[in-house]
């Protein structure tokens, strides 16, 4: 019996969802409340105690950190294999997997609050924002977060978290085969499956064109979006209103990301 405690829009979540959908799993659902600070109430905290989303419980075993959850999805439930058998490309599939932990999961918390749910927060009374940064274990991200939701893109860690996730790009370009083909090597696996939500949500905020730029990584981010665990797991939870919102407010600060997105690509 599985329980996930997740949030619809959220990059950790979805990469989870993905994984549990790929594999046909079917998990009892517990939406957190992000905007609302619902990763910070108390009984969530028992469970997470990083204030974060996504959790799952799997036969009262409490996993947490999406990554590791999804390895240990993998394990316990093997089939269809989601890491190649070869070590060597097993160690490539993981590679992927610390650079979206170490670099561009904190980049896009950057890019995403500058940009996406900005307005939102902001028509929320100062003092539920407030308490609900100062509620964020971590004295660096509350700071970049109070930063990055007063000042936009504006704010001075936005270039370079923008730049980071352009390299995602351009990373990807470089080592995806010419045709077909994927990150995890032979098959759609953990390295796609924890990918695809950056990518996802770079096209939730009006920054398409950096995804179109690239043939390879185009043809990728189609090819897994006509999965049938993509419809499941990721495409059913989204809210077209929510995502909208977040393009409108993409494409009103398109003049001032698209210099951006310029100077970073093929930078590596
Ligand atoms: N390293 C964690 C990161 C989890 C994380 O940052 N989750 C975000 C949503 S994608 C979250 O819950 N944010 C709530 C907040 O920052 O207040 C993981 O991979 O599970």
């Amino acid at each position: 019996m599985l329980e996930l405690y997740h949030n619809a829009i959220s990059t950790c979540s979805q990469k989870v969802r993905l994984v549990l959908a790929h594999k046909g799993l079917e998990f009892e659902s517990h939406e957190i409340d992000l905007f609302g600070g619902g990763q910070h109430a108390p009984e969530y905290v028992k469970l997470n105690p990083n204030h974060v989303v996504p959790t799952l419980v799997n036969d009262g075993a409490v996993l947490i950190e999406s990554t590791l959850i999804n390895e240990c999805v993998n394990d316990a439930f093997p089939e269809p294999a989601m890491l190649p058998t070869d070590p060597a490309a097993r160690h490539g599939a993981r590679l992927w997997l610390k650079l979206l932990d170490d670099r561009i999961h904190p980049a896009t918390g950057v890019v995403t609050f500058a940009i996406g749910p900005r307005s939102i927060l902001l028509r929320q009374p100062k003092e539920v924002r407030e308490a609900n940064t100062n509620a964020i274990p971590d004295p660096a991200r509350r700071a970049v977060r109070r930063s990055v939701i007063e000042r936009g893109v504006e704010a001075p860690e936005f270039a370079g978290a923008l730049g980071t996730l352009v390299g995602l790009l351009d990373r990807m370009e470089q080592a995806l085969p010419a045709s077909a083909g994927w990150l995890s090597g032979e098959a759609f696996g953990l390295a796609d499956a924890g990918v695809l939500p950056y990518v996802l949500r770079l096209d939730h905020l009006f920054i398409t064109s950096a995804i179109e730029a690239r043939p390879k990584v185009l043809d990728w981010y189609q090819r897994v979006q006509a999965l049938p665990a993509f419809a499941t797991g990721v495409a059913a939870w989204l809210t077209p209103p929510l995502v909208g919102m977040m393009r409108e407010n993409g494409e009103a600060v398109w003049p001032e990301v698209a210099p951006i997105v310029e100077r970073a690509s093929g930078r590596g």
